[in-house]
């Protein structure tokens, strides 16, 4: 930052990629994109925006109510202000009454969310190492973007999803040189991959699929919307949900038509046997062919019948989106993906097989050789017990009650108090009338945020955090190939303070100014962690820049790329199962599972099977005739910067997606005013009448901010509402946004 407020332009990195910002006076003026990128986003330009809004947070400000001996309802209450030393003051006093009466184990600190990129101010690890620093706190296991997954994949392929997802997907131009079919359940959505945990630099998605047109790859996208796959690629609609039907019925026809590969699957899996006999009907009296599927999922028997032999003929790689597993029994498309990719026999091959996560973020699909580091230790969690990420209402309802989760029946503990920085849960749980219930329980609830979210509104104690701008960092993610100083732009807005400041100063009070911050100020730290990082990269043969190198030059780029075929364990598994079995208790791909079939349960048995959701649109009714999906917004990532984007004209309630007939059936036109309803809850949208939508399916994104509680419909359109908050499964126990019924009418009345 320049001491005189001078005019100055800087590079900084985002989750959103790279950007210029040009700031004067302690202003960020604009954002502009950076040079580097071909195809920048378009979310930095309304950073200036949201930094300077009124919706920031100026001071540390506690509930009127709470102060006052804990009364009233949180989020139907005011705050008083109040200076940093006296809420500091108040917060470690609370915290020390509730681990000293109720232990550590009352403490949630799983604190979901994405916060911003940079390295050492990265909330989730500050607020976690704090939480270890005095006794621990009750964790989240996955995330709501793939919690589902994270569960079921390690059962099929032996190892976690999450190295699946980053190490071992193929590269963009492996798929160009060798796919022929490319097969997308839920679309490569370019808008999404706008963003990456961490940073992205380059976007080139949207190139990459330009160049597999161009080339004459055959584009299918199976999903509900055509847009979630670039022009020139073919639709398949299919109803939400029913995907594992489509995948049945293609299975199908490939044994009918003996175009499984029998030898790979002899070779390289377990299970198909007993899979098979549920496959032809042979177990339940009901063979899973094309006309069966058809019923469930909307697609033409005949159709699947092609598509079928050309995905045996043709080297095909489906990919499958996120999304199908953040659904009721999103566990069966991600391991049926897996079988029919497995009875295709083309898994090992380039350009063959099942990718996940091609679109969902900017970095899936980049190769570049691993280089670790720069992650600020989080010390010991003495407290073990650790909750799936979206259970987290019930965990809050059901204090003490046992549940299921991927073979082990945990009690949920008895939360008295959470602690949330980074992350909006009033903007991704589901439910969140709900939610707002399960939540009065707690006795004390803290936050961390820049802004007035809904989440900060519905807190106890609020702190003022800093945004990035505000502080200097290190910028780099794993799946870049960047690597940046993120200089401190301008002075704290407001009061906000750091994260690892207010955590020091939490610390400090109850004793754990040692253990939390080594006696280390931010700076030393960032130069520490930095330090470490040079030293790996020099082991690795990798010269960087020293740290006031790197602070002059603002960004570097790393010599990461990797040319020549991908190394996934998927290519060496294939080359020799024995000297590389999988991690799997047969070493082989597990069509039939015996370790899941061991749990038991109903509703995840020991081999992919068709369970239809409970709300789809096999259950619609004349009160909900529709399905909502709630897909992430293309205008920002979840519901940061929303503040600014927000205020200009008519931008809300956010758009509706729904079909030409649908609406005329409602009397609905193009950009009315809409209700969307259920029985847990309403909101408010602008309708948006296209035939890229299947009939009887809506689409609401993500990211508006949800309004205060006790209102008729959540004004600005947050699906939230309207969704189910219910585990993908007793195995997965996953977030299912998807699985939502609902309906719209006309909105005659003023909002
Ligand atoms: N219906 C439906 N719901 C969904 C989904 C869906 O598909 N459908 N998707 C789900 C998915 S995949 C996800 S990942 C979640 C995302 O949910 P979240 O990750 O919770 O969403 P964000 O809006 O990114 O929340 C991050 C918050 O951190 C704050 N923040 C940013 N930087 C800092 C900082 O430095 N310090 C502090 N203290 N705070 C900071 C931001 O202001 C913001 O309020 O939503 C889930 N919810
Ligand atoms: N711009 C932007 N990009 C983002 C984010 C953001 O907030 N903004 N969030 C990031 C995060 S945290 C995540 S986890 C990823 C999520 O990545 P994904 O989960 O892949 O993305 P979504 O947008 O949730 O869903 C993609 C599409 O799936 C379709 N769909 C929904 N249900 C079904 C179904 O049952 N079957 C089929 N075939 N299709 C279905 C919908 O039409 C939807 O548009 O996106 C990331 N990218
Ligand atoms: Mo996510």
């Amino acid at each position: 930052m320049t001491q005189d407020g001078k005019r100055q332009i800087r590079v900084t990195s985002s989750h959103w990629g790279a950007f210029e910002v040009e700031t004067e006076g302690g202003r960020i003026l604009s954002a502009r994109p950076f040079s580097e990128d071909p195809a920048p986003s378009a979310i930095p330009a309304a950073v200036p925006a949201a930094v300077h809004h009124d919706s920031r947070i100026a001071r540390p400000s506690i509930r009127k109510g709470w102060l006052n001996g804990r009364q009233g309802r949180r989020g139907e209450d005011s705050f008083v202000e109040l200076p940093w030393d006296e809420a500091l003051d108040i917060a470690a006093q609370d915290i020390d009454r509730i681990r000293k009466t109720y232990g550590n184990e009352a403490i949630f600190g799983g604190s979901y969310g994405w916060s911003s990129a940079g390295r050492f101010h990265h909330a989730q690890s500050q607020v976690h190492r704090f939480l270890n620093s005095i006794g621990g706190y009750v964790a989240s296991f996955g995330s709501y973007s793939t919690g589902c997954a994270q569960s079921i994949m390690p059962h099929v392929f032996g190892t976690d999803f999450i190295s699946l997802l980053y190490q071992h997907q193929q590269s963009w131009q492996t798929l160009h040189d060798h796919t022929e079919t490319l097969v997308m359940f839920g679309g490569i959505n370019s808008k999404n991959a706008q963003v990456s945990m961490g940073g992205i630099t380059r976007h080139d998605t949207a190139s990459w699929l330009e160049r597999f047109r161009a080339k004459g790859i055959y584009c299918l996208n199976i999903g509900p919307q055509r847009g979630d796959a670039p022009e020139g690629c073919d639709w398949l609609a299919l109803r939400p949900g029913s995907d594992t039907a489509l995948m049945l019925a293609l299975a199908y026809v490939l044994v009918q038509e003996g175009l499984a590969d029998e030898a790979f699957l002899a070779r390289y899996c377990t299970g198909f046997d007993r899979f098979r006999s549920y496959l032809m009907g042979e177990s339940d009296g009901c063979p899973k062919d094309p006309e069966w599927a058809a019923v469930l999922c909307g697609a033409d028997p005949q159709q699947i019948r092609i598509l079928a032999r050309r995905m045996a003929r043709t080297r095909t790689l489906i990919t499958v989106a996120w999304s199908l597993q953040r659904g009721e029994h999103g566990e069966q498309p991600y391991w049926m993906s897996a079988v029919l990719a497995a009875m295709l026999g083309q898994i090992g091959l380039p350009g063959g097989g099942v990718g996940y996560g091609y679109g969902a973020i900017g970095g899936v699909g980049k190769s570049f050789r691993a280089l670790q580091g720069m992650t600020l230790p989080q010390l010991d969690n003495p407290v073990k017990t650790v909750i799936p990420v979206a259970r987290m209402a019930d965990m809050l309802r059901f204090p003490g009650a046992r549940y299921d989760f991927n073979g082990q029946q945990p009690c949920y503990p008895d939360i008295r108090l959470i602690y949330w920085a980074g992350g909006n849960p009033y903007h991704h749980h589901q439910d969140l009338n709900a939610l707002h219930e399960a939540w009065q329980r707690p006795e004390t609830i803290i936050v961390n945020e820049p802004w007035w979210t809904a989440t900060a509104k519905r807190a106890d104690i609020v702190f003022p955090a800093t945004t990035p701008y505000e502080r200097e960092d290190i910028g780099r993610s794993s799946m870049d190939d960047y690597l940046f100083y993120m200089p401190q732009l301008i002075p704290a807005v407001g009061e906000a303070r750091d994260d690892y400041a207010i955590f020091c100063g939490l610390a400090e009070r109850l004793g754990a100014a040692e253990r939390f911050s080594e006696g280390r100020m931010a700076a030393a730290w960032i130069a520490d962690l930095y330090a470490e990082f040079h030293q790996t990269a020099q082991a690795q043969g990798l010269d960087l820049p020293d740290l006031a190198t790197l602070k002059a030059r603002n960004w570097v780029r790393l010599p990461l790329a990797t040319e020549g075929p991908d190394t996934t364990f998927f290519a060496r598994f294939r080359a020799d199962p024995e000297a590389s079995p999988l991690g799997t208790p047969s070493g082989r791909i597990e069509i039939f599972s015996d370790t899941i079939e061991g749990f038991g349960y109903a509703d995840c048995p020991g081999h992919p099977v068709w369970l239809p959701p409970s709300e789809w649109l096999g259950t619609a009714t004349a009160q909900t005739p529709l399905h909502l999906v709630s897909p992430q917004p293309g205008d920002k990532l979840h519901s940061q910067l929303e503040c600014a984007l927000a205020d200009s004209e008519d931008a809300r309630p956010v758009a509706l997606m729904i079909h030409p007939e649908d609406a005329a059936a409602r009397g609905i036109a193009d950009r009315d005013l809409v209700r969307v309803f259920n029985s847990r809850g309403a909101c408010h949208a602008r309708a948006r009448v296209t035939p890229d939508i299947l009939r009887g399916v809506t689409a609401l994104p993500t990211g508006a901010w949800h309004g205060d509680p006790g209102s008729a419909a959540d004004a600005d359109g947050n699906p939230n509402v309207l969704t189910k908050d219910v585990g993908t499964s007793k195995l997965g126990q996953g977030c299912s946004a998807h699985t939502a019924l609902v309906e719209v009418a006309r909105l005659t009345q003023a909002r």
